[in-house]
């Protein structure tokens, strides 16, 4: 039987769910088509010139790559004429970037992380575009849009997306309904519909987390990952095995295909940072693609979804994937 198109797929979703307004359908097939843009130059490496660092930082203080700043401008480019959008914010700009007077204004706003995972970028090592879509405000309409009505709870989320740029580029979504996976055709240069329900297993026996911080976690984040490496002979009975790629979207993807637990736990030190990630235009996506899967994401206390925003960059401890394994580490913290 002929796979369905993003495009079908989505025409469904407004026709049979009405999860999709017209709109939101724009946006979303806005950002896949700029996606595969992204997918093409990522793809070309070394002999498309776009290799390696720029001598310029970003907002968060990290040295820019060359793709970082034009999967940036990819997708500003892509998003801003078409009418959808009030305004967007991306990981790569400082504040927001409001959509130029020439053009007409819509009623969401589209956050991303243009490009995740860079410091792969030049070892050859999956990559991925991460997005959020929000409402703006319905006072919005008649003035300009400002940083803070950016900062809505990732309850508020009307879709979120990654596309993963691996051995096969895939774009990975949900509108609120489920979440489907498609696999760029890159003959056709279509996304096609290849994962009808991607669901996470309850239970997993595999965890990502970047052991060379253990001297920064809280307490009940080393108990849980020495109770891990204690394996079967341990208080959870059973053998671990553990993957980091240092790709969000590389990892994530991992766990919404097999199941699993990523965690990038906040700092413990009070100095130290309240965890590396970003709330608005990473951990929420993701945690609203993990939920729609079955899964579970909080920050070590609170269901990430549910974090009011207090700054466009802030950033957030992340625990999420597998339902049943986020909970047993949520009782680590009870018991602390
Ligand atoms: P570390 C990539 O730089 C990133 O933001 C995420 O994609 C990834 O999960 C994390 O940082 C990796 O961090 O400290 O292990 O290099």
């Amino acid at each position: 039987m002929k796979r369905k198109t993003l495009t079908q797929y989505l025409v469904e979703q407004q026709r049979m769910e009405q999860a999709v307004s017209a709109e939101v359908r724009l946006l979303i097939e806005t950002v896949a088509r700029a996606c595969k843009a992204i997918a093409h130059a990522v793809g070309k490496g070394a002999l498309g010139g776009v290799l390696g660092s720029l001598d310029s930082e970003n907002v968060q203080g990290e040295v820019q790559k060359k793709l970082d700043v034009l999967s940036n401008e990819i997708l500003l480019e892509a998003n801003e004429w078409g009418g959808h959008l009030a305004a967007m914010a991306s990981e790569e700009m400082e504040t927001l970037h409001r959509i130029p007077n020439r053009y007409p204004k819509g009623e969401y706003l589209l956050l991303f992380d243009p490009l995740d995972g860079s410091s792969n970028i030049d070892v050859n090592v999956s990559i991925g575009t991460i997005f959020s879509v929000l409402q703006a405000p319905a006072d919005a309409a008649g003035r300009d849009i400002e940083e803070s009505d950016f900062l809505q709870p990732g309850n508020k989320q009307v879709a979120a997306g990654y596309a993963v740029y691996g051995p096969q580029s895939m774009l990975v979504l949900t509108v609120g309904t489920g979440v489907v996976g498609f696999t760029l055709d890159r003959e056709m240069g279509t996304w096609v519909l290849t994962h009808e329900d991607m669901t996470i297993p309850e239970e997993t026996s595999e965890f990502a987390i970047n052991m060379s911080n253990m001297r920064h976690w809280e307490e009940p984040v080393k108990l849980y990952i020495n109770d891990c490496l204690a394996g079967s002979t341990g208080p959870l009975g059973k053998d671990y095995n553990m993957r980091w790629i240092a790709s969000m979207v590389a990892d994530v993807h991992r766990i919404m295909t097999r199941g699993g637990i990523f965690m990038y736990p906040r700092d413990a030190r009070p100095s130290g940072r309240k965890g590396k990630l970003r709330l608005m235009y990473e951990a929420n996506p993701m945690s609203f693609l993990v939920e729609q899967a079955g899964g579970a994401a909080t920050d070590g206390d609170t269901r990430i979804l549910d974090i009011n925003p207090e700054g466009l960059h802030q950033r957030v401890g992340v625990i999420l994937g597998s339902k049943n394994e986020v909970e047993r580490v949520g009782r680590y913290h009870l018991e602390d």
